[in-house]
């Protein structure tokens, strides 16, 4: 099953409505900072060689690219004993209609695919302008399109055919300037060590099957010329194992960039699930990879193709959503068994390319435009100078207002037909919130009338010394003499992808930012508070003077119920149901707020019962793979305060405060049991508290929300910190030396307090 959602922003402690805005200057800011994190988890890690900056700046760039799924599996093109095979993709038809595996090997006879050109594919793909091409060398079959000193069951010595589909690909890119890239499945339905076929892919490697994949992954970045990315997929590896085969290609190809399905975080690039559009923009590298059609990849006869323009439209606009959220967008095409092209996906592709030929500006080497949350008419990108307006649904009357955005604009016109200007209105820069001018930093554009705007035009707002976008979410300094508190109830959050395997992955916070909204210079006494979940990690903080390098460990204790918790504060009872077949961070039927009322009497027919945790405080409940229980319980406060909850609990949890997500966190190194500390900021009267408790890997579910533990917090006195007084000054923090890029930082209780200090 494709999935293919439109996720919405999920509901983070702020107020209702407010949409969250991030500076210009932090989306630029934050290529060099990544690379420089990935420099360090490279030093970290035991292999000498590191990714060179450039390898993931190009790709970042390049944002289009064609994916193609062709092999055996090509031939029968999802039909087998003259019966069309429904259940499941088509490149899997060996599992979904139960084929034997030498009656499915059987097919390599017959595989003679003399239409196959790989200059016209490339020269496809350069039409549709697309930056490189990724091709299946092994997918989930165990059928090898190169030849293999480590098995037979490839198309060199296995076919009629006999040539090395990968070294003829890799050529033709070579010749016509793409990129190219390999797609390696980790699991092996071929290989008798792997693991047998399930309806999943996402069994462990044994160790035996890892060695055969270290081995073949050896021959594909030796034997093929420069590998513009290595797209691992399923598998659920252990983290060594996906250490081992990312070094492993750092090692042999250091340009390579590896994809994030390897698990473990261990990619240098996230990869979402298939088909998934995110509805926030990720900081770190990510791709989506995107099918022609939801029900397959390889090429099915029977496919219902439908009209090719709507197709075009669907996929530019995905293409155009992806961008604007910063990552890269692999479209795919199935080849017949013949090898010849579906002429279907040409023309998808071919309509494509013209758009790009055109608006390719608006796409290529582009960031996000820094402005949280998509508009109603369509979606953003920028370049330094340059923000550019996608028009995927304008407005009948033509008026489009940017709110939030500090600069001069001093051009706007289409981009397909520049000499038209557009109207508009911008008064001008401000830098001060207070001053003249702009102060929301609102431009209106007019579009010009009467034009055609069915299908997508962009417009361009150019400006004179780039602009500012402005977060909403901004933190005022003045006035001085109150104590100010930066924290994640107030904070703008970076996200990644990050997860052990392709089924526990999750929007991970790997950033934390705030953003003075003044002018102001001066200087702070900054104290970092933070509670035993935080407690012996280390943080970058980094200030506009400069980065403070933070160990968590020692400064004063301050108690938060000194008369004791259940003083001031009323637990009722604790409520469970389950269990629901769910991903880590899904909650059903409530993407987005989580109003709790819906889930009263019941959650999909299963009714609540009252949790009978054992002698350990643990409540355990039995629970497949991907299966989760719910936990609910309400706090009263006689006034606002905050308690600190211990959770435990197995494989993920997901913690919702009065409707907003509070915290969210997997089991990365697959421990039996986690502990979990969340500030929980409670509001007077009463609360409510619903959890999602998540298992992956194991039997059942095992999980507490306990008041017990020592209600305490740390704080720290850091170096003074100075103001300039410059317009969008920064604060951040992020872990130091992180397992890897798209780790969460999981410390949901970091508080910073800032002090003036009087000249
Ligand atoms: O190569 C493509 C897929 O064949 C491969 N990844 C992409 C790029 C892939 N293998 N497994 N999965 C994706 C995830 C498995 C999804 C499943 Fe189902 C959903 C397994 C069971 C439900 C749909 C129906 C696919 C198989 C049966």
């Amino acid at each position: 099953m494709t999935e293919k959602k439109l996720i919405q922003t999920s509901s983070l402690p702020v107020p209702a409505g407010s949409s969250f805005r991030i500076s210009i200057l932090m989306t630029i800011l934050l290529l060099p900072f990544l690379l420089a994190v990935m420099k360090s988890c490279q030093q970290q890690a035991a292999e000498p060689a590191g990714r060179p900056d450039t390898a993931s700046g190009e790709w970042y760039d390049s944002k289009f690219s064609m994916f193609i799924h062709w092999g055996i599996y090509s031939l029968p093109g999802g039909v087998w004993n003259g019966e069309p095979v429904t259940r499941g993709y088509s490149e899997q038809i060996q599992a979904h209609a139960g084929i034997y595996s030498d009656v499915y090997a059987a097919l390599a006879d017959r595989f003679d695919p003399q239409a196959w050109d790989p200059d016209s594919v490339v020269l496809l793909a350069k039409a549709a302008g697309m930056r490189s091409v990724v091709i299946t060398s092994k997918h989930h079959d165990g059928f090898c399109m190169f030849r293999s000193d480590h098995t037979c069951y490839n198309v060199v010595e296995a076919t009629p055919y006999g040539r090395d589909v990968i070294k003829e690909l890799a050529e033709a890119c070579e010749r016509h300037g793409l990129k190219f890239g390999l797609y390696f499945s980790l699991i092996d339905w071929h290989y008798p060590p792997a693991y047998p076929i399930s309806s999943h892919n996402a069994d462990p490697i044994p160790e035996k099957h890892h060695r055969f994949n270290m081995n073949q992954v050896r021959e594909l970045l030796t034997r093929y010329g420069p590998i513009s990315e290595l797209w691992f997929d399923m598998g659920s590896l252990e983290p060594e194992q996906s250490r081992e085969l990312r070094d492993l290609v750092h090692r042999l190809q250091p340009y390579c960039m590896v994809s994030g399905r390897l698990g473990n975080d261990m990619g240098d690039f996230t990869v979402l699930g298939d088909n998934e559009v995110p509805g926030y923009t990720l900081d770190t590298p990510w791709q989506t990879p995107a099918s022609m059609f939801d029900e397959t990849w390889s090429y099915r006869s029977w496919q219902e193709r439908g009209d090719t323009d709507a197709r075009i439209r669907e996929k530019l606009e995905d293409l155009i959503t992806v961008v604007s959220r910063g990552g890269n967008y692999l479209l795919n095409i199935g080849p017949r068994g013949d090898g010849s092209l579906v002429e279907f996906e040409r023309d998808v592709l071919l309509g494509i390319g013209q758009w790009l030929e055109v608006n390719g500006e608006a796409i290529y080497g582009t960031r996000p435009a820094g402005i949280y949350g998509s508009p109603p008419w369509g979606e953003i990108t920028s370049s330094d100078e340059r923000l550019y307006l996608h028009l995927i649904d304008p407005p009948a009357n033509g008026m489009i207002s940017l709110q939030g955005i500090q600069g001069r604009v001093t051009g706007a016109y289409m981009l397909d037909a520049p000499s038209t200007a557009i109207g508009k209105s911008n008064p001008g820069k401000t830098n001060n919130k207070t001053g003249n001018g702009n102060p929301d930093g609102t431009i209106t554009i007019s579009l010009p009338a009467g034009e055609d705007f069915s299908n997508i035009r962009v417009a361009v707002l150019e400006f004179e010394d780039g602009f500012t976008a402005v977060p909403e979410n901004t933190v005022g300094l003045y006035p001085f003499g109150e104590t100010k508190v930066l924290g994640p109830r107030n904070s703008h959050k970076h996200y990644s992808f990050s997860g052990v395997d392709y089924y526990s992955s999750f929007r991970s916070i790997v950033r934390e930012s705030w953003t003075v909204d003044e002018n102001v210079a001066g200087t702070w006494r900054p104290f970092i508070w933070y509670t035993d979940a935080e407690k012996g990690r280390k943080i970058e903080v980094v200030f506009p003077d400069g980065i403070r390098l933070v160990e968590l460990s020692g400064g004063e204790e301050v108690w938060h119920h000194p008369e004791g918790i259940s003083s001031d504060v009323g637990f009722g009872e604790q409520y469970i149901n389950g269990p629901h077949n769910m991903r880590i961070d899904r909650i059903t039927g409530m993407e987005g707020n989580v109003d709790t009322g819906h889930l009263w009497p019941g959650i999909n027919g299963r009714e609540w019962e009252l949790a009978v945790p054992g002698q350990d405080g643990l409540t355990r409940k039995p629970a497949g793979r991907n299966h989760c229980w719910y936990l609910w319980q309400e706090i009263t406060a006689g006034e606002e305060t905050e308690v600190l909850v211990s959770f435990r609990r197995t494989d993920g949890v997901q913690v919702f405060l009065n409707g907003n997500e509070v915290y969210l966190h997997n089991n990365p190194f697959k421990k039996d049991l986690v502990e979990d500390i969340v500030m929980l900021p409670l509001r007077e009267g009463g609360n409510e508290l619903l959890v999602k408790f998540y298992n992956r890997f194991g039997r059942t579910v095992e999980f507490s929300a306990g008041y017990g533990l020592p209600q305490v917090s740390y704080r720290k006195e850091l170096d003074d910190m100075a103001l300039d007084g410059e317009y969008g000054q920064q604060i951040s923090w992020h872990l130091h030396n992180p397992l890897s890029l798209h780790s969460n930082m999981a410390m949901p209780n970091l508080r910073l307090e800032l002090q003036h200090i009087d000249q």
